[in-house]
């Protein structure tokens, strides 16, 4: 198993890999970036792989109406790197690409499966419907195995703090531990469609076993409120959500993807897929992971005092 970082990740890690500190044993780790060719160039060159996960991007919705330009940059042209540099070097190299349900975004129907147009909402949207057509293209063009996954919302405990689900999990913690008091956020009404990424990642990796490359949806077939999910993880610790979410304009987006539910029957059927994780346990696996993280840190800080 090898990954690629950027080489000031590779600087710092203590902070930097400490999601990934558990499998560094395992993992060959290469410096390289998604904007450099030939930083990829140069890593394909040296080693054989069997397959490619192609997961790294600008992942954030919000930062990508910030800035724009740099979310189409890295994720475009970055996928377009790495689907060139491995048809150049390692052409039978099994290629998945993280596509997203938010190619949907201003959805045409519902739920949404393969066949379901894309209309997206952000650049971060338009970015992955890119790197979706490229790695169509590639795969019809020049024959590789290039799949697609359009993964809905998958979440667990080493979630990026950002994201609403870790940050409503982590603010639940730091309420209980009386490190803050309120919860800004912005559209309560969001509907997303909620999974585990352990459940997902599964699902990648089945993708990559078959016999010819396709694109597939991965998704619950259930959608949440962003309220019913404060609801349920403020009531993992006795608290009222009520007294404690305030809403905040900042925290809204320019264009919202207000509800989005996948039909995953295609994954279920040709992959013998199905996800193990339901709504409620994902968040009361995330708000345990966070207070035993901030407690801990809490109890840590006294002992120090
Ligand atoms: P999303 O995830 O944009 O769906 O993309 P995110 O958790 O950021 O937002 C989900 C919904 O919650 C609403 N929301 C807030 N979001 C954030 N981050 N912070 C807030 O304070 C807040 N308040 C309300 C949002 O408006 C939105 O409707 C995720 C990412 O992982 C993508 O990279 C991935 O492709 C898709 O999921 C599938």
């Amino acid at each position: 198993m090898h990954g690629l970082v950027r080489r000031v990740a590779l600087e710092d890690p203590d902070r930097r890999f400490t999601r990934i500190s558990h499998l560094l044993d395992r993992i060959q780790l290469h410096a390289a970036s998604l904007e450099s060719y030939p930083s990829l160039f140069s890593v394909v060159s040296r080693h054989e792989f069997d397959e490619c996960y192609h997961l790294a991007a600008q992942s954030f919705v919000a930062e990508s109406f910030a800035d724009g330009f740099s979310t189409m940059n890295t994720n475009i042209n970055g996928t377009h790197y790495m689907l060139a540099a491995l048809r150049e070097l390692q052409p039978k190299c099994r290629f998945y690409f993280a596509g997203s349900s938010e190619m949907f975004g201003k959805v045409r129907q519902t739920p949404q499966n393969e066949e379901t147009p894309f209309h997206p909402r952000s650049p971060y949207g338009i970015s992955k419907v890119a790197g979706f057509e490229l790695t169509r293209n590639y795969r019809e063009a020049y024959g590789m195995f290039a799949a697609s996954g359009i993964l809905f919302n998958h979440e667990g405990p080493r979630r990026g703090f950002e994201f609403v689900t870790r940050k409503i999990t982590s603010t639940v913690a730091r309420i209980k531990a009386g490190q803050v008091t309120e919860l800004p956020l912005g559209n309560l009404d969001a509907r997303r469609d909620w999974g585990h990424s352990k459940d997902y990642v599964r699902a990648m990796h089945l993708m990559l076993q078959q016999h010819t490359p396709d694109d597939f949806v991965v998704a619950s077939g259930e959608s949440h409120t962003v309220r019913e999910f404060c609801q349920l993880a403020f009531s993992q610790v006795n608290l009222d959500y009520r007294d404690y979410v305030r809403v905040d304009e900042r925290f809204y987006r320019p264009a919202e993807v207000e509800s989005l539910v996948g039909d995953a029957t295609k994954s279920r059927t040709v992959l013998g897929w199905k996800p193990t994780y339901s709504f409620p346990e994902i968040v009361r696996e995330m708000v345990q992971n966070d207070l035993r993280v901030t407690l801990g840190l809490t109890e840590r800080m006294k002992t120090l005092q």
